[in-house]
């Protein structure tokens, strides 16, 4: 048996496949596969591994009946035509758990560096403007006791929750589609309105799934609501937020400072006027992108392929009905 690869998973990965006689044919260049490409690489496949967003619609599942399993290296799958690939009784599998320290660090970290405009004097420092003293000068906002409101608590937002609470003694609100007791009892967290998120919040960290009910939902409206000292972190999708309307409200100073490991679109391009703001820092999407979080996450996506493979119920998988 075989399976075609997105991109090189890490060899952690590779040797879990290698110990189970399962040849991985890997993508070897610098960008990812075109449609046709990913066709081709798939038509012999048995499995198929996404690594990246390559998308996987409708038309390529139809025509790709014969795989056994699609194993994500991600938690995400926006990317992924589950409810098809459910018809079709091809299971997917995703990398949850293992990557929920990893990407909430990142988040933790964006709080952080917004607040104390990380990026901005770093930059200063490059420009040679070690300025002198000014007590007034270029000054960030203090975290401690502050309100984190958590957009989706799950398992990467109770981790962030957890984080702001041990560092910044911060008050956890949260806005979610059910209770999670677990967060409740842990840090008093207190599952509130939307409306109540935004006008609450001191910084409000996103963590949900981009979905139809999530796409664009900070938008110019959300964004009026938001008090006007707010920070905006994203490490979940981009789709979550509108850009525009983003840009437009910390121009306005409708809110103070934004963190993002998402954009919207991706990549975001050089010369983009956030780059340019003192309260904004952003990264690459490297929200899990640590040694042993990619390690942690090739394994899972291996053992998700070869449970498929063999036709045995996966560690990880996605459902229609658990996406909704
Ligand atoms: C991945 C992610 O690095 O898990 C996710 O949903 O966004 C990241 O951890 C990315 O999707 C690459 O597969």
């Amino acid at each position: 048996m075989n399976v075609f690869s997105t991109r090189i998973l890490p060899q952690k990965g590779i040797e879990v496949f290698e110990k189970a006689g399962i040849m991985v044919n890997c993508w070897r260049k610098e960008r990812s596969p075109t449609k046709q490409e990913l066709y081709d690489g798939s038509k012999n496949a048995d499995g198929l591994l996404v690594l990246g967003r390559t998308e996987i619609d409708r038309e390529f599942l139809e025509a790709n009946r014969h795989l056994k399993v699609i194993s994500l290296f991600s938690v995400g799958y926006d990317h992924v035509d589950i409810k098809t690939a459910d018809e079709l009784g091809i299971p997917v599998g995703h990398t949850p758990d293992v990557l929920s320290k990893a990407t909430a660090d990142t988040a933790f970290l964006l709080m952080q560096m917004t607040a104390r405009k990380a990026l901005f004097h770093h930059k200063r420092i490059q420009k040679g403007d070690w300025a002198v003293f000014d007590p007034e000068a270029g000054l960030g906002l203090d975290l401690k006791d502050k309100t984190i409101g958590i957009f989706g608590l799950g398992n990467i937002g109770y981790e962030m929750a957890r984080s702001c609470r041990g560092a910044f003694d911060m008050k956890v609100i949260y806005h979610n589609r059910s209770r999670n007791e677990k967060a409740e009892h842990a840090f008093q967290a207190e599952l509130v309105s939307f409306d109540e998120l935004l006008q609450k919040s001191d910084v409000i960290s996103v963590h949900a799934n981009l979905s139809s009910e999530t796409k664009n939902k900070f938008n110019r409206e959300a964004f009026s609501k938001m008090k006007p000292s707010a920070i905006f972190i994203n490490t979940a999708r981009g789709g979550i937020h509108n850009e525009i309307d983003l840009t437009e409200a910390l121009r306005s100073g409708t809110i103070w400072g934004a963190g993002l490991d998402v954009t919207n679109p991706e990549p975001m391009q050089p010369g983009n006027p956030l780059l340019e703001m003192e309260t904004v820092s952003v990264l690459p999407h490297i929200g899990s992108a640590t040694r042993e979080t990619r390690d942690a996450m090739a394994i899972l996506t291996a053992q998700n392929a070869i449970a498929g493979l063999k036709g045995e119920p996966l560690p990880a998988r996605v459902t229609f009905s658990r996406t909704n």
